[in-house]
């Protein structure tokens, strides 16, 4: 069993995957073998017999399948439940999706986008809602997949076999970024965990050159997702060699990337739309400060230098 398990599915790497596992064989193989066997061909010349009433038949096939379905409804109950009943003691992160990143926030304040860090071998409960349309958390590995919505938590735990890295899917359809919106799970050593936590928060972004401080919310902040700073044309414009060139919007206007235009690109990004770009970038109003802003302007000037 464990050896078609590894076949066909990915690695069971949380501690109740190989019980959805179970389950899903169990199904699929009960199946398979019914199949075969019911409608295999018999003879070259195999028609279907005609018969128009047959009460032996009908309570087989009805009492048969309802003994299976009850199988399945119990061990498929009892799975449920395991992967709903969150610990009491599991660890809690916050998650929120947004056009196409996943942001985790952790207790002690920290934040991360894309790659959430957790302790290995403990209970993670994640608790999480989009701010803007349906986007839906799965990690394959672990066999767990829940949708995000908007104005509402969801909730979804899971605990690991050991430290590891496994990647993260988003499985609901959400716009042009959505096959990019990925990310990664580091299980960590409860030691190695800790030492990330504090150096995270160690990072006081009020002592950083603001080139630094720019780089940092491009990383952090989910722009990486949609520019580059290569020169590479993502969902949105590349900040290689953005500084005062001029841009073309599509009602027809132009203008140049100066700081003023930087700073209402990142506040409305709807306000002017580049050429060639859809109007899907958020907006990041009350969510970034201005230090942050100026931050991003001294970096967007550091890569055309
Ligand atoms: C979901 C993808 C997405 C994310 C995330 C995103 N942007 Fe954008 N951004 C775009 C798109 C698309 C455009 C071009 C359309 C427009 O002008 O609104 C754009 C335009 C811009 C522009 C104007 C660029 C130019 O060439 O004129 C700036 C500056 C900018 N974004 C900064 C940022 C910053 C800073 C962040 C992170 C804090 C960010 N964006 C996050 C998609 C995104
Ligand atoms: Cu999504």
């Amino acid at each position: 069993m464990d050896y078609i398990a590894r076949l066909l599915l990915p690695p069971q790497e949380s501690t109740f995957a190989h019980e959805v596992d179970a389950l899903f064989h169990f199904v699929n193989i009960t199946s398979l073998i019914y199949f075969a066997i019911k409608y295999r061909r018999r003879s070259d010349e195999d028609t279907t017999p005609l018969i128009t009433h047959n009460n032996t038949l009908e309570v087989t096939w009805t009492v048969i399948p309802l003994i299976l379905i009850m199988i399945v409804f119990a061990w498929g109950f009892s799975s449920y439940n395991t992967l709903r009943a969150v610990p009491d003691d599991a660890y809690e992160v916050y998650v929120r999706a947004y056009s196409f990143n996943w942001e985790f926030t952790y207790p002690n304040g920290v934040r991360s986008t894309n790659d959430l860090y957790v302790p290995a071998n403990k209970p993670v409960k994640l608790i999480m809602q989009s701010s803007d349309v349906i986007h839906s958390f799965f990690v394959p590995d672990f066999r767990i997949k829940q949708d995000v919505v908007p104005n509402r938590y969801t909730q979804q735990w899971f605990q690991t076999k050991g430290p590891g890295s496994h990647i993260i899917f988003c499985t609901e359809y959400c716009g042009v970024g959505h096959s990019d919106m990925m990310g990664m799970v580091y299980a960590l050593d409860e030691e190695e965990f800790n030492a990330w936590l504090e150096e995270e928060a160690s990072k006081d972004i009020d002592s950083m050159p603001l080139a630094e401080v720019g780089q940092l919310v491009w990383r952090s902040e989910g722009c990486m997702g949609c520019h580059s700073v290569d020169g590479a044309t993502g969902i949105g414009p590349t900040f290689q060699g953005l500084w005062m060139r001029e841009r073309n919007f599509i009602d027809g206007t132009t203008g140049v990337a100066d700081e003023g235009y930087i700073r209402e690109s990142i506040l409305q990004p709807g306000a002017k739309v580049n050429v060639g770009y859809q109007n899907i970038m958020p907006t990041y109003s009350g969510i970034l400060s201005d230090r942050q802003i100026e931050g991003v302007i001294e970096y967007i000037k550091e890569l055309s230098e």
